[in-house]
């Protein structure tokens, strides 16, 4: 059966992402601060301010050749900068690909080589960095800095040297075709891949969210989930088109949360599973005037039930999970209901239709019955960029995104998660994509075979774990820890750990037996 939400559908606007964007801010007041830095209260924009200097920003970087159809790139932590960028951005019809700071030089250069960034945005002081990196990258023109910058012009400089005559008034967009936002992810299987956000995409997106998140309007949004994933993508946005504060927030400590939230009185958090544990476990909490938080939105990976359930009673708020996939446009279920169980992502959103089917024979299967979770919605990405092979494995002919998850749905249409068929590993809520760590160990001289698989983790949800074949006895599980350090980013590392073995199972075409492999842990862990 086809699932749908309790509520009603909405209407997605058929206009452009810049008149929505546009639009949207202008119906806020004015001289709010729209906004804020966390850690320094004197970097801050109002309403008005977003759209003047997004306006004027998009001005400049169309006098530098920015044109509809091109990528731009940031690659910095989360600064009050981002919106802007991506107004610009957005009225010259061009696409963002986001990339994580952190990750290693390989890693962005492989992102940046797919992309094929035109423009790139840095942390201030990294614009030396950046330029080595994307040597040989012919795309890239500029790159500018989010911050001010002694050897490159800031975001900052771009809109003070804004001539409007420049504005990109003239860009058609088809909203359905055009591009807004190139993130990367692994989806169901393989290496990071670029997923087609389109601007019809991101309407719906936040259209749908904000029905979904209707109480959350006046809100003070605590957004410290990263600006380069589709849940720290879609916040800000969601935030600002219903008059919310956005306190922006670079880093996740427990002293810079609760110190926040009692400065800027903040009343959402949207966090990732890790970071309730972290404030679970926490003896701050009786430090600071934490009273104004009402609610905690919690996503991108499970949240055990029994960490839930003490953190609201113990910081007397209500937390609320919300499920959601790159590929899909952010959130697909949410449970903003107190009716809806703790462990359960909720009901679908509007607009929003799901069905379980059965792995095997791919029939749709009914209540109760555990199978994989396939949307449809407007919020599908097209497709993976330049890849459309596995835009055809995930996506039907009739418009069925399949998940890689497996759930079910109760009598009360509320959803489970139970398992994951994909490949994926979700290390604190960032992905970890096994084929990209297995290319890197089959560099090592002495490793003739290797999968990786996560394994859970009560701390960080899971963590890689490496399966080697040595060619030469002398492999130890250190040397092949040391080998990844400085060729991946940090949160990629085998903290699982490496075990060895004298073959990988694998299928008769050669593909690697996950299952048997996690099945195996799981025995030994008895
Ligand atoms: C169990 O993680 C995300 C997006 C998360 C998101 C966005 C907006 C959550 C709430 C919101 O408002 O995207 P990806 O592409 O990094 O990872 C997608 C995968 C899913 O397929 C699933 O396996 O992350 C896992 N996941 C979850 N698992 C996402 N949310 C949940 C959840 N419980 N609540």
């Amino acid at each position: 059966m086809v699932i749908r939400g309790p509520l009603p559908d909405v209407v997605i606007p058929k206009v452009s992402l810049i008149e929505y964007l546009l639009d949207g801010l202008g119906r806020q007041q004015d001289n709010d601060v729209a906004l804020v830095d966390s850690a320094d209260s004197s970097k801050f924009f109002t309403y008005k301010q977003i759209r003047e200097k997004g306006v004027r920003l998009a001005s400049t970087l169309a006098s530098l050749g920015l044109n509809k159809g091109d990528v731009i790139a940031t690659s910095f932590s989360n600064c009050i900068e981002f919106p802007l960028i991506v107004v610009a951005s957005v009225a010259c019809g061009a696409a963002v690909t986001t990339c994580n700071p952190h990750y290693t030089r390989d890693e962005i250069r492989r992102q940046f080589q797919h992309s094929l960034p035109k423009m790139i945005f840095v942390d201030a002081g990294e614009c030396g960095a950046m330029r080595e990196i994307v040597k040989g990258i012919n795309s890239v023109q500029h790159i500018f800095s989010v911050e001010s910058c002694s050897q490159c012009e800031s975001v900052h400089d771009l809109i003070g040297r804004a001539n409007m005559a420049d504005y990109p008034h003239d860009v058609s967009v088809n909203p359905s075709e055009d591009l807004a936002f190139l993130p990367y992810s692994s989806g169901t299987t393989g290496m990071p891949k670029g997923v087609m956000l389109t601007q019809q995409n991101i309407i719906a997106m936040i259209t749908i969210s904000r029905v979904s998140f209707q109480s959350f309007q006046r809100d003070v949004i605590y957004l410290v989930v990263p600006m380069f994933h589709i849940y720290g993508i879609m916040l800000p946005f969601l935030g600002l088109l219903q008059g919310s504060k956005v306190v922006i927030e670079k880093r996740f400590s427990l002293e810079s949360f609760f110190s926040s939230v009692q400065k800027h009185k903040v009343t959402v958090f949207n966090a990732v599973p890790p970071m309730v544990l972290a404030i679970f476990n926490s003896p701050l909490i009786s430090k600071y005037d934490i009273s104004s938080l009402k609610r905690i939105m919690c996503g991108a990976a499970p949240l055990p039930a029994d960490v839930a359930d003490q953190v609201q009673k113990r910081l007397k708020v209500q937390i609320f999970q919300g499920y959601g996939l790159t590929e899909c446009g952010a959130v697909t279920t949410a449970a903003m209901d107190t009716h809806i169980p703790i462990e359960s992502i909720g009901v679908p959103t509007p607009n929003v239709l799901i069905k379980i089917v059965d792995v095997k024979t791919g029939q749709e299967l009914s209540e109760n019955q555990d199978g994989e979770i396939c949307v449809k919605t407007l919020q599908v990405m097209r497709g993976y960029y330049k890849n459309p092979k596995a835009t055809t494995q995930c996506i039907t002919g009739d418009g069925w995104f399949h998940t890689g998850d497996i759930g079910h749905y109760d009598k009360f249409g509320c959803f489970y998660i139970v398992d994951r068929i994909k490949e994926l590993i979700k290390y604190k809520g960032f992905q970890v994509a096994p084929a990209e760590l297995e290319e890197v160990l089959l560099q090592h001289p002495n490793i003739a075979d290797v999968a990786v698989i996560g394994i859970p983790n009560r701390e960080a949800g899971e963590v890689p774990k490496a399966f080697v074949v040595k060619k030469d006895q002398t492999l130890t599980a250190e040397e092949v820890q040391r080998f990844m350090q400085g060729k991946v980013a940090t949160y990629k590392l085998l903290r699982g750990g490496v075990a060895f073995r004298s073959y990988i199972p694998k299928s008769l075409s050669g593909k690697i037996l996950r299952r048997e492999l996690r099945a195996e842990e799981q025995k030994s862990k008895l």
